[in-house]
């Protein structure tokens, strides 16, 4: 078990695994199984902590997208805590793994962000690295004295071998809305399989999620507390029309999957907590 920081990069490495936290936003840049890595970052991707980073695990919170209520009107997509400064505050052996964990809360949070969201808040992010999985785990507790509502998601960018021979299982007969036509969807039978852009917002998944390559599994996406998979790739035209998503063809390797707690808003109490997690395994 070694955990390295480095300027703002935390090394994690445990047996064959290895992943790198960056404390810009506290993403996951990288993770490999027996030297293989399992999640795309684009080549242009902004690791100077300018700007959200465009691939690995962005942590999304206090909102997802945009929004006019619930006085998040104010942030930026996607929220503020991929584009904060967390603090690498702990290190922990397990069983059969290692775990880091980092932290954001108001009192540290950029002046601008916490006039957008002027609320008590402090976020626990863990991230556990086993040698075929990567866990992520988000605890939000209201420290302050007015309850709160919010959203939150893991954008996982799951690096894949070719998009052409990706399916998706435990989506069927999920009712989703459809982000490319506008429109609320009812679920089917059909597996799921991506040959033009993407944008879909599963609601109240029941199943594991099952990412298949060539008809096997590659990776199951665990979940607790996040009853909501985003299902996302801007395809061809999409990631022309992304400034930092490289190179143009790199939709051909990554499917984002994404967790949350989205469809909804979770409503926080003074002195409350809410916790959830997702457990990526890679499979083959
Ligand atoms: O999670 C899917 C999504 O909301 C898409 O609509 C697309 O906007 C994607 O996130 C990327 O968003 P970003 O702000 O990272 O460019």
């Amino acid at each position: 078990m070694t955990i390295i920081l480095n300027g703002d990069v935390v090394s994690v490495l445990y047996e064959n695994a290895r992943a790198q936290i960056t404390l810009h936003g506290a993403t996951v840049t990288t993770w490999k199984t027996n030297g293989r890595e399992r999640l795309w970052l684009s080549e242009d991707a902004a690791l100077d902590g300018s700007k959200a980073i465009r691939g690995g695990i962005p942590v999304v919170f206090p909102v997802f997208g945009r929004s006019d209520v619930h006085s998040v009107a104010a942030l930026p997509q996607h929220g503020f805590a991929r584009i904060s400064t967390w603090q690498l505050v702990g290190e922990s052996k397990l069983n059969d793994g290692v775990a880091v964990t980092l932290t954001l809360s108001a009192d540290n949070l950029a002046d601008e962000s916490r006039r957008q969201w002027p609320f008590g808040f402090h976020l626990t992010y863990t991230v556990s690295l086993r040698n075929n999985s990567m866990e992520t785990s988000l605890r939000v507790e209201n420290i302050g004295d007015k309850p709160f509502d919010f959203q939150a998601l893991f954008h996982s960018y799951l690096h894949v071998d070719d998009i052409d021979q990706v399916s998706i299982e435990g989506l069927q007969h999920c009712n989703f809305y459809n982000k490319i036509e506008g429109a609320e969807n009812q679920g089917s039978d059909e597996v799921i399989r991506i040959n033009s852009p993407c944008d879909r917002i599963y609601r109240n998944v029941q199943n594991e999620v099952s990412l298949m390559q060539d008809g096997a599994t590659m990776y199951t996406v665990e979940r607790t507390g996040l009853p909501d998979v985003v299902v996302w790739n801007p395809w061809q035209s999409g990631a022309q029309s992304i400034s930092d998503f490289a190179p143009e063809d790199g939709y051909k390797q990554m499917v984002c999957i994404e967790p949350g707690s989205v469809s909804g808003w979770s409503s926080l109490n003074p002195k409350s907590v809410w916790t959830g997690s997702q457990i990526i395994h890679a499979v083959m």
